[in-house]
């Protein structure tokens, strides 16, 4: 055996790859041991036969069984990605014209940036989650680095808590964003959870909250959703954030944030970022992982950054210099690109007020197919309360419908989405709610 292969993260990728075979097929990874051919050419055997096939993505394979599909009826409502009224992928005005000046500037290169990004980007970002006033960042003591749009930022943030923060355990909402656990526990922290959603009232289940973070020990790190709740579409009230705030600094809980969907649950980037910016104004210490993948439409560019709030420069800038050795071995450095579209764009009074009218009529539309679906269910007299769809935040709903009524609407509707009964609002358009609603109409009423 190789060293590396008793090394501590080792174990644990062992133990999470165990764990995903075991939930999608009865194979015994014990079972399974590398087969032993001998690597030299004219071996009828791969070096790889024993390599068994992974189950696809929950989230990401609903795209992929979509694109087989040839119906001209199929719809997508898994992923979270926003489409027009007309079904199509939206690129921003405003992006589109921070890329053309980024092109017309010939004194733009491409070298490397720093380990830690761009600085501009770093420094407009931590100003956008935490507010331009944030006293902690005239004080310094935020540490900003670019990272791997949010996905990264979550990643980078949990490594480096797993190296140097004094507790290993991070809790995290039940549900919550399906690839949370797996980003934690291969960045080297234990994942536990919290309860967040009751099924029943398909609201908050905010006195289980509070008992589960009362009962967990002092210290742990807690992974909270900034807002727009992925997939429940459930947040905390403005009062019941504040007594989350009081729990967790009262057992000195370090708060972790995930925004990935800031200014898209309200079309108001301040009033959703209110969850973070209570707990930094206390004074306390908090992670902030940062996506611009939704609310600029940049998906695929990777673009995000991680907050770290600190107690003092001093400790920020160590925390920095502890990040960069996180940051290099995996990725080296950040893309320009995506970077350099969002700074040029936040640092523009111009363009910024731009962004947020482009990014208020997404949010808008997003609440807009939420009432026209709630219409449509009503008019149909599909069984059931469908209130949620209307009260939900954000770009998903948490329809409550079952696997098995998911399952049907794909085979019978060509509608796609995950297993959970999750559908991405922002997939829906005028044209498809009818769609939509007849497949859980008839989903609902055949299938108990
Ligand atoms: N955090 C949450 C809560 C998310 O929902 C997502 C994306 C991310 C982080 C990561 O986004 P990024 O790395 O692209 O910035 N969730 C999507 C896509 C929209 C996905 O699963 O990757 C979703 O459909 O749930």
């Amino acid at each position: 055996m190789h060293s590396w292969a008793a090394s501590p993260a080792d174990r644990r990728l062992s133990a999470l790859i165990r764990h995903l075979e075991g939930s999608s097929n009865s194979m015994d990874s014990d079972t399974i041991t590398a087969s032993p051919t001998s690597g030299f050419s004219g071996s009828r055997n791969s070096v790889f036969e024993h390599v068994v096939r992974a189950p696809e993505d929950p989230i990401l394979g609903v795209t992929v069984a979509y694109n087989k599909d040839t119906s001209p009826l199929k719809l997508n409502l898994g992923v979270g990605a926003y489409r027009t009224e007309e079904g199509k992928p939206l690129v921003l005005n405003v992006v589109r014209r921070a890329e053309q000046m980024l092109v017309n500037n010939s004194s733009r290169v491409k070298e490397y940036l720093p380990i830690v990004g761009l600085a501009d980007f770093n420094k407009l970002s931590a100003k956008l989650i935490l507010g331009a006033d944030s006293p902690a960042i005239q004080e310094n003591r935020v540490t900003t680095v670019q990272c791997l749009s949010g996905t990264g930022s979550l990643r980078v943030g949990g490594e480096f808590l797993a190296r140097h923060y004094h507790q290993r355990t991070i809790y995290i909402p039940q549900p919550t964003w399906g690839n949370h656990p797996k980003v934690f526990t291969l960045a080297g922290l234990s994942v536990k959870t919290f309860r967040y959603y009751d099924p029943v009232t398909r609201g908050l289940d905010f006195q289980g909250l509070l008992e589960d973070l009362g009962s967990a020990p002092s210290g742990e790190i807690v992974l909270l959703h900034a807002c727009a709740h992925n997939p429940t579409g459930v947040d905390p009230t403005p009062q019941q954030w504040e007594q989350i705030r009081q729990l967790m600094r009262s057992k000195a809980l370090l708060p972790f944030f995930d925004s990935a969907y800031q200014g898209f649950a309200s079309g108001n980037l301040d009033a959703d970022a209110h969850s973070v910016r209570l707990f930094v104004a206390d004074g306390g210490e908090c992670l902030v992982a940062q996506s611009y993948a939704k609310n600029m439409g940049l998906y695929g560019e990777r673009v995000g950054a991680l907050s770290i709030v600190c107690k003092s420069a001093d400790v920020a800038s160590r925390v920095e210099s502890q990040l960069k050795l996180v940051i290099r071995p995996m990725y080296s450095n950040p893309p320009i690109h995506g970077a350099s579209i969002v700074a040029t764009i936040l640092k523009d009074r111009n363009m910024y007020q731009e962004w947020t009218i482009e990014l208020k009529a997404m949010a808008d539309r997003i609440i807009n197919m939420r009432q026209q679906l709630f219409d449509a269910l009503r008019s149909r007299g599909t069984p059931g309360d469908w209130s949620h769809i209307i009260k939900q935040i954000g770009m998903f709903t948490f329809t409550g419908l079952n696997s098995e009524q998911v399952a049907f609407m794909r085979k019978e509707y060509h509608i796609y989405m995950t297993s959970d009964g999750r559908i991405s609002m922002a997939g829906l358009s005028s044209r498809t709610v009818p769609h939509l609603a007849d497949a859980i109409h008839a989903a609902v009423t055949r299938l108990v």
